[in-house]
């Protein structure tokens, strides 16, 4: 395989486990700990919006205390080294962190939304939140109380910068995932997205994720020991 000049990543929980931030899907993991149906869909924070924004708020509190590891940093310095040599390293995160970001990252797409932004299911306005939300909460743009949700996507919602992302699907020259389990959809999807395309891809994760098959090419082991070196031998 030549140079990438358009490299599509698709990243998941896995590249900010060694952060300390929990996985999902994991033997521990958040949905074994707890019911996705009862804290991340619409109709769990319609009937007990208290226990949903509690559960954010833990998670929230996570984030914020977290700090980026090699993979962050690792794809943040890809990014820049493809620029320079006149390439785009598009970077769709399905995590709800600033990880990716703090690590030096400059365009970062969040399909699923960001923990540390608010949305007013009044007026729309999306406001940065670090702080903890309850039903006192109130919009700074609209003045509402007690309409703030965090920005994340719920099961049945529709993902966000989803045309940004077939774009970048249809103009990417290889497909990269880490750490993602391959489980959720549409993210799960776009490996195959890829290989209709005819272009390589790769996973790189701690062991195969549901859809392994899909892939061909995959380097096994943590993320943040596995990507520096993946990155490394694309001259990144
Ligand atoms: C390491 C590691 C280390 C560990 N190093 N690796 C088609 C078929 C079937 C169902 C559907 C379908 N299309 C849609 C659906 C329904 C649904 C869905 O997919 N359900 C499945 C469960 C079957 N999808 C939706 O509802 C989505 N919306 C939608 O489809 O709208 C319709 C539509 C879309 C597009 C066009 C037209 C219509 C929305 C999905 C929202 C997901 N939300 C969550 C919560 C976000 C907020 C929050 O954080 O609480 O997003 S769920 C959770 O899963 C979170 C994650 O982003 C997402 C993916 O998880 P991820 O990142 O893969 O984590 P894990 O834990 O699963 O995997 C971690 C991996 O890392 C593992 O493999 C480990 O081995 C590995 N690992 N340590 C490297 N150190």
């Amino acid at each position: 395989m030549g140079d990438p000049e358009r490299l599509f990543v698709l990243t998941g929980a896995g590249v900010s486990a060694e952060s300390g931030l929990g996985t999902f899907r994991d033997r521990g993991g958040i949905w074994a700990r707890f019911d996705p149906m009862k804290l991340a869909t619409p109709e769990a924070y319609a009937a007990d919006p208290d226990e949903v924004l509690d559960f954010y708020d833990h998670r929230r509190r996570g984030v914020v205390a977290a700090a980026p590891n090699a993979a962050h940093v690792a794809l943040a310095r890809a990014e820049a080294r493809l620029a320079d040599r006149g390439g785009r390293l598009f970077l769709c995160t399905q995590n709800v962190d600033d990880l990716h970001e703090r690590a030096g990252s400059r365009a970062v797409v969040h399909m699923h939304g960001e923990l540390l932004k608010a949305r007013c299911t009044a007026c729309d306005a999306v406001t940065p939140w670090r702080n903890d939300l309850n039903r006192a909460s109130s919009c700074p743009a609209c003045g509402a109380a007690g309409r703030m949700r965090p920005d994340v996507v719920w099961f049945g919602e529709m993902p966000m910068h989803r045309d940004a992302i077939e774009a970048a699907l249809a103009e990417a020259d290889l497909f990269v995932a880490v750490g993602t389990s391959g489980a959720v959809y549409p993210a799960a999807g776009y490996v195959r997205q890829a290989r209709r395309r005819g272009i390589p891809t790769c996973e790189i994760n701690l062991e195969p994720s549901d859809n392994a098959d899909a892939f061909d090419d995959a380097r096994y082991g943590p993320a943040s020991a596995a990507l520096p070196r993946y990155l490394a031998d694309l001259g990144l």
